[in-house]
């Protein structure tokens, strides 16, 4: 019998689609939620990078269940996004149709992979049914004052006729397209995590995120303690207050660098100081204005010096002046977008009575169809003819204006994790029950996203659970751990990418190999958090692996056949046994899936070389422990080979005893004069017996030929250690 992945794998899936087993618990009794970053669906496939993350969490989720867990393992799609708008204004495909092609071929790529999704759950943000409830999450922030829209300086992308947020400006330049970005002022929606920055920053303490992750996102906030400052009417914020009496200029945001011809009076000196515009003093920070200190900062001396200002270095001082203040770098959350594929903002704007909200029984406001998508420097939705239709004032009835723009697609992955608990429910975001019942997220695997998503989706987090959204009991933190796979590079060592043709995808990898293979490998390539380089020798050696746990079951169980292999003792062999089983268990909950691997190849090893040990209770263990990495031939091996009941995957994980951990034999060094001559292995029980050790030791070949020669004058013996013959 030959290992046939082709169609083990295929019969595999269809049984356990039509048996269910992947079915999410109604009433979970000990949850664990494992979530994946949801994939955008994009016109280029998944590539085998992608996927390392899914193969993850897919090891987790069906570990989890074999160890008595329920788990919620769900998959859906962050839809919404410009790709698929740039894609129709180049091929006139609406996004709605390329999106949904794209999804079908993911989807497969997904299933073809082994990944035990509970499609039951699946979520697409794009669809009305999810985007009514981030609609209608809009509006309560809007509520609460925590939306809100102002004229401000916003960057815009020429090209792609739209705003851009802080966080998808990258040197200057647009993220997506990469021309340069200009500023440009437009009335904006705003959400307002600036509110949250103190608990976004204090509610990293309490969460098992990687460290470099949570110090980028305190970064990021940038919480800053410093004092006010009033020179006469003009305030400065400064971190350095004991340096006020060598301040000797004030400088005020402006577009270049120029003195003004006012002066000021320095508090602490009583000092008459020039007031300068410098372009280093940023407008939307602080005060918006600087004391300039030259003998104590940088920038200022380089100010001070170019515009000869004096420089005076006093000592600090003692009494500090002015009133304590914190200041965060964080910046409200600029959500609108002049685009078409995203959720609609369901606002209204009406003469009398300002923005409004369009009343919650009237959600979702959907996309309207008939657009021109082609940006003119305004939002497609503007160009539609139907899309203002029965937009009226809540307040007073009277026909109202629509807004236009759509949301930044970030709101939708702010949340979709609170969705998928609960993701059909037609009258609420989510049942408080429901969020009870599987809220937290145990496990969220995905990369980048340091900043911007996972932070949002906090203060979204904190802002439903504020609300009483979800269940008040369950804490301040969305995701209790996170890890972010490596970066799987291509051959090349170069990033995977159409411009250097190195895209290595699934559909590459299973037709040949099969997904077995492709899911050890990339679990084994090195461990999970570090960049590693994609190579084909290494997929053949995972296949090759597999191959040889597929001929040790074809081997015979027999015990007649005993005697034809070198022996090890039950002991030992239930040490090996039950040592694996320890090691496995411990290195899949750490994420450390390359060792578990190793260390079941070495068990695979043990019992190829001793074969005639080989039980049925011990090929189901391995076929068990290999379940989670290898579904499909763990499954064929344990149902049709071990002719076992029931799917692998449903079965008990195996225990370990803590008995057979301690080795039951211990190996004593044999000295002669001195010099180690050669090493015996006994019971523990006897080895602190020196004359049965005496004895054993004599007898070994190697020491033997040692002492032949001369009469022993002495024996030396450390019980459990070594004995030494003097000859
Ligand atoms: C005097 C001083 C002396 C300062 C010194 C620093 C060192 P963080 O930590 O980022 O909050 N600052 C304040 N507002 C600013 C603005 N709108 N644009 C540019 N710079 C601004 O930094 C606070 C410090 O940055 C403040 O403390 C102020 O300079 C400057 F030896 O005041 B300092």
């Amino acid at each position: 019998m030959i290992y046939d992945h082709k169609k083990i794998e295929a019969k595999w899936r269809e049984v356990w689609e039509k048996e269910e087993i992947y079915k999410t618990s109604k009433n979970p009794k000990k949850k664990k939620y494992i979530l994946d970053m949801f994939p955008y669906p994009s016109g280029a496939t998944m590539h085998v990078g992608h996927l390392e993350g899914y193969v993850a969490t897919d090891i987790l989720s069906r570990f989890y269940r074999m160890r008595g867990y329920d788990v919620l393992h769900p998959m859906g799609w962050d839809a919404f996004g410009l790709p698929a708008e740039n894609y129709a204004i180049k091929t006139g495909i609406h996004p709605d149709k390329s999106t949904h092609d794209n999804i079908k071929i993911f989807k497969k790529q997904l299933d073809v992979s082994g990944l035990s999704y509970d499609w039951d759950y699946e979520i697409d943000t794009s669809s009305p049914e999810f985007y009514k409830w981030t609609q209608t999450i809009f509006i309560k922030m809007w509520q609460k004052g925590l939306a809100y829209k102002k004229k401000a300086p916003v960057n815009w992308c020429p090209k792609d006729e739209t705003v851009l947020a802080n966080e998808q400006v990258v040197d200057g330049k647009c993220e997506r397209c990469d021309t340069p970005v200009i500023q440009k002022e437009l009335n904006q929606w705003f959400l307002k995590i600036t509110d949250y920055a103190d608990r976004l920053i204090s509610g990293l303490d309490g969460i098992n995120w990687p460290e470099e992750v949570k110090l980028q996102q305190k970064n990021w906030i940038g919480r800053s303690e410093g004092r006010i400052i009033k020179f006469d009417d003009i305030e400065v914020f400064t971190t350095r207050p004991e340096t006020v009496n060598s301040a000797t200029f004030i400088a005020v945001a402006g577009e270049s660098d120029k003195f003004t011809g006012r002066y000021v009076t320095n508090p602490a000196t009583d000092e008459k100081i020039p007031v300068w515009e410098a372009s280093y003093v940023m407008l939307d920070y602080g005060t918006g204005a600087i004391m300039g200190v030259p003998a104590y900062d940088e920038r200022d001396l380089v100010f001070a010096k170019k515009n000869k200002i004096k420089i005076v270095k006093k000592p600090y001082t003692k009494k500090l002046i002015g009133e304590p203040k914190v200041n965060y770098h964080l910046r409200d959350w600029l959500v609108s977008r002049q685009r078409y594929w995203g959720c609609p903002i369901p606002m209204v704007y009406c003469k009398d009575h300002d923005w409004q909200a369009v009343k919650f029984e009237e959600l979702p406001v959907t996309l309207p169809n008939d657009v021109d998508y082609n940006p003119r420097g305004k939002s497609p939705n503007a160009s539609s003819k139907t899309f203002q239709e029965g937009a009226k004032c809540p307040i007073c009835g009277k026909k109202a204006k629509r807004e236009v723009d759509t949301m930044d697609t970030y709101v939708d992955s702010s949340w979709y994790f609170v969705r998928f608990v609960d993701p059909k429910n037609n009258n609420k975001i989510v049942s408080v029950e429901a969020s009870k019942k599987w809220l937290p997220v145990d496990e969220y695997v995905g990369g980048g996203h340091v900043v911007q998503h996972l932070l949002f989706a906090r203060f979204f987090w904190k802002f439903m659970h504020d609300e009483g959204l979800v269940d008040k009991s369950l804490g301040d933190e969305p995701f209790l751990k996170l890890r972010a796979p490596g970066w799987i590079l291509g051959p090349d060592s170069r990033k995977m990418s159409k411009r250097w043709g190195n895209v290595v995808t699934p559909d590459d990898i299973i037709p040949k190999f099969g997904a077995d293979t492709l899911r050890v490998y990339e679990m084994f390539m090195g461990p999970f958090d570090v960049v590693k380089v994609w190579n084909l020798t290494g997929v053949e050696g995972a296949n090759r692996f597999l191959k040889k746990v597929w001929r040790l079951f074809q081997l015979p169980i027999n015990p007649a056949c005993a005697g034809r292999n070198s022996q090890l003792s039950n002991n030992e062999i239930n040490y090996k046994l039950h040592k694996t089983v320890k090691s496995v268990t411990e290195d899949i909950e750490n994420y450390k899936f390359n060792t578990a691997i190793a260390k079941i190849m070495e068990f695979v090893n043990v019992l190829t070389v001793h074969s005639s040990q080989i039980t049925v209770h011990k090929l189901g263990i391995l076929a068990q422990l290999l379940a989670p990495f290898a579904p499909h031939i763990a499954e064929e091996l344990w149902q049709n080979v071990l002719k076992q009941k029931g799917s692998v995957h449903a079965s008990e994980w195996p225990e370990y005893d803590e008995k057979y951990l301690v080795s039951n034999e211990m190996n004593i060094a044999v000295q002669v004069n001195g010099k180690l001559r050669g090493q015996i292995t006994v019971p523990t029980q006897i080895a602190s017996d020196e004359l049965r050790v005496k004895t054993l030791a004599k007898k070994n070949k190697k020491v033997a030929k040692w002492i032949e020669s001369g009469r022993i004058k002495k024996e030396i013996f450390v019980p459990n250690k070594l004995i030494n013959f003097v000859v």
